[in-house]
């Protein structure tokens, strides 16, 4: 039997009201000897709360709400206090003479996946919902709370377990009579499940971006203007603006919210030549976070024609190019240049000086942003250990359609780890390692 615990669920700190919930198989005898008896099952009731001893620690609005038909599936109770820290301390002095302990964090979810009351991702979505800093990633933790997500998993993992009873009855029997070969007719729906998992799996990137912020990277050529725009683009002076090449060094990150999506913008050392060991480190960390960026912007000097060309050399066809400093230029005609407009390259006039542009730059990014990350439909995955599984599903279900014809037992393993490699995604194996690591990351009292 589980030991009953109990946890503040709203933040610390002084607030008019803070709520303690508790759940396990004492939850009723807490209550019991707290506020004299239970109310009706989901019916506020408002009750005055004693430790052992009768002295009275707030009037509270109590919450009963028996198994299984709770959050976590056992016994619970809420209490509504007032916030202060006297109370708190008093009612968390009064649970634990009762022989009730404070909850690890996240240990309320992890009772509610353990009982069954809902899947591993639904309980990441949990908390994804309370760490939401955009509307996107709301609306992205609120569809996979849903439960429509695990369902789509639970599909392919059906599916991979029909085809293995006739792969495997097959391999049983390889002397009967069987009708036709059972493993061919396994094939399409292994190649259905791969199939949907290849669209997952592109899919994948949209789901994490959103959830971790889409990353863009400002690069470009020392002297080009690129911690002057970072800075026009979120406001402040994070980066440090200099006339100096090779002023900025390190990376500079800095989340900014864009249309309602997390956007990570980072300052990176111009590349170029580097004049000591720490510049040459910057400009390989530059390259490094720029590799791994969803969207490069590259910074061209408008006034340095010299420069102008050199850069063309460090262009990639999905790159925006911003020629900047359209301040210190006549025509826009002749800033544009050669190597951009050969490769047909979007290219935008910008200057962080008088601001001519900027505007036109965050519409072009905000509409990067809604054509990649919008979409209604909720992704399969939105954290690294999903990807991770349904990478492994993918490969093992590649290698079983390879060697199927031989109706083999290898083929059979193949699909085998896929099916558990999907299952993990939803929970109900038994990996107590995977359960540590996802709901260690919860906040108390979730
Ligand atoms: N005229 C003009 N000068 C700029 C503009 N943006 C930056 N600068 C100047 O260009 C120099 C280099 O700027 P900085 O942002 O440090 O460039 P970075 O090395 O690419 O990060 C500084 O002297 C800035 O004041 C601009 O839009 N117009
Ligand atoms: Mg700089």
């Amino acid at each position: 039997m589980s030991d009953t615990i109990f946890a503040r669920a709203t933040a610390a700190g002084r607030a008019a009201v803070a709520i303690v919930r508790i759940t396990g198989p004492r939850a009723a005898e807490a209550l019991e000897t707290l506020a004299g008896g239970a109310p009706p099952p989901r019916q506020a009731a408002v009750r005055r709360l004693r430790s052992r001893n009768g002295e009275v620690i707030d009037t509270a609005l109590v919450l009963w709400m028996p198994g299984p038909g709770s959050f976590t599936g056992e016994d619970s109770v809420e209490l509504q206090v007032h916030g202060g820290p006297v109370i708190l301390q008093e009612l968390h002095e009064a649970l634990t003479q009762l022989g009730l302990r404070a909850a690890e964090p996240g240990e309320f979810s992890r009772r509610a996946f353990t009982n069954g009351r809902m899947d591993l991702l639904q309980a990441e979505a949990i908390a994804d919902l309370v760490d939401a800093e955009t509307s996107a990633q709301k609306r992205q933790a609120l569809l996979q709370m849903s439960g429509g997500v695990g369902r789509r998993f639970e599909r392919w993992r059906d599916a991979l377990a029909d085809a293995l009873a006739l792969i495997e009855a097959e391999n049983d029997f390889p002397d009967e009579d069987l009708p036709g070969a059972l493993a061919e007719q396994a094939r399409p729906m292994l190649e259905s499940v791969t199939a949907d998992l290849e669209l997952a799996l592109a899919a994948a990137a949209r789901g994490q971006r959103v959830r971790n912020g889409y990353r863009v990277a400002v690069i470009g050529r020392p002297n080009a203007g690129k911690s002057s725009l970072f800075n026009a683009l979120v406001g402040r002076e994070a980066a440090i603006v200099s006339q100096r090449p090779g002023t900025t060094r390190d990376v500079v990150e800095v989340e900014v919210q864009v249309g309602g999506y997390a956007v990570t913008l980072a300052d990176t050392a111009g590349v170029r030549d580097a004049a000591d060991e720490i510049e040459s480190e910057g400009v390989r960390r530059a390259q490094t976070w720029a590799d791994s960026a969803a969207w490069r912007l590259l910074i061209v000097d408008a006034s340095d024609s010299a420069g102008l060309q050199e850069v063309g050399e460090m262009v990639q066809p999905d790159d925006l190019v911003v020629v900047h400093k359209s301040d210190l230029t006549g025509s826009p005609a002749s800033e544009v240049p050669e190597w951009a407009s050969r490769r047909g390259l979007t290219t935008l006039r910008v200057s962080s000086k008088t601001g001519e542009g900027l505007d036109a730059l965050r519409a072009r990014l905000e509409a990067r942003l809604v054509s990649e990350l919008g979409g209604a439909e909720a992704p399969s995955a939105t954290r690294a250990r999903h990807q991770e599984a349904m990478e492994i599903a993918h490969a093992a279900l590649v290698r079983a359609n390879a060697v199927l014809t031989r109706g083999s037992e290898r083929a059979a393993e193949d699909v085998r780890i896929a099916a558990r490699a999907l299952q993990s995604v939803i929970g109900g194996v038994d990996n107590e390692a995977v359960l540590d690591r996802v709901f260690s990351a919860f906040c108390i009292g979730k």
